[in-house]
């Protein structure tokens, strides 16, 4: 299985490709990976050195896989951070000319605007290109609880507000919506749910919640759950694949401690979960 990732990188810690592309290649994915920025580290430390690419480049590198005759080998795009809108477009006429090559080809668009303790993370016009263009391209979509909100436009305190939210998304395209770090009025306080939807029906995995915040989790969580929708055309199995995970790699980082998710450490827990979490159908 062949997936390219077009995300951020950084050369210190773990956000963007840095840490989607080891989780799939762990699960035997061929990852193609193309980078929208390249920065020392990712932007939650406040300051950081690099730059942002610009959409020419991005093209530039699909023209050159193109010419190996291997786009039609290509079973999945998937995106992250954009670092411009102007590099989002490159990512919607790369995943049409994936689609041209292999029309079975899925497009998984994480769309990384931001996050409830920080706020907007990206910069000015991205959310508006995620909501208007992105979002309607995707085969899947993974936002988190906040991007939820932002791109439905409207607030989702309870699961019947979030269900609305979700179908509101259904409704511009995506086929399967993975909605994550979902802490809603029925979570309990020591609790975190992931919700994952087909349009057919909502199904929850509710995980005990951890007490850290990282970098990256959704960027892992996203590729996961793609890998695990492509590999069985199931969204309730990828949503308690990614989740049980998810929860391995999140125990590992706090019991070795530190900043960044401890990618390496917890590798086996791509492969094998520890604890495995079953959805229940709400
Ligand atoms: O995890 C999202 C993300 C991706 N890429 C970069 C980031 C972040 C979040 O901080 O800084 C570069």
């Amino acid at each position: 299985m062949n997936v390219l990732s077009i995300q951020s990188h950084v050369a210190y810690g773990h956000v963007g490709n840095a840490a989607a592309v080891f989780p799939m290649q762990r699960l035997g994915v061929d990852v193609w990976s193309i980078h929208t920025v390249q920065f020392s580290n990712h932007t939650g430390y406040g300051s950081w050195k690099g730059r942002v690419f610009d959409g020419h480049s991005i093209e530039e590198l699909v023209d050159g896989i193109s010419e190996r005759g291997v786009l039609g080998s290509c079973d999945g795009v998937l995106s992250g951070y954009m670092g411009s809108a102007d590099i989002g477009s490159a990512i919607l006429a790369t995943v049409a000319r994936v689609r041209e090559a292999n029309p079975a080809a899925l497009y998984c668009c994480d769309p990384v605007i931001g996050d409830v303790g920080r706020g907007v993370f990206v910069r000015p016009g991205i959310e508006e290109f995620m909501r208007d263009h992105a979002v309607p391209a995707a085969d899947i979509i993974t936002p988190n609880h906040f991007e939820l909100e932002l791109l439905a436009g409207r607030a989702a305190p309870t699961l019947t507000e979030a269900r609305a939210a979700i179908d509101s998304l259904h409704a511009r395209g995506p086929k399967v919506v993975l909605v994550t770090s979902v802490i809603t009025e029925d979570t309990p306080a020591d609790c975190l749910d992931l919700l994952a939807s087909n349009g057919g029906g909502l199904h929850r995995v509710r995980t005990p919640r951890l007490p850290i915040t990282v970098n990256g989790g959704g960027d892992v969580t996203a590729a996961l759950f793609f890998v695990h929708y492509l590999k069985s055309r199931s969204a309730v199995v990828a949503l308690e694949a990614a989740a049980s995970s998810m929860h391995g790699l999140l125990r590992k980082t706090v019991e070795l401690g530190g900043r960044e998710i401890r990618l390496i450490e917890a590798q086996e827990e791509f492969v094998a979960p520890s604890v495995r979490f079953t959805a229940e159908r709400v």
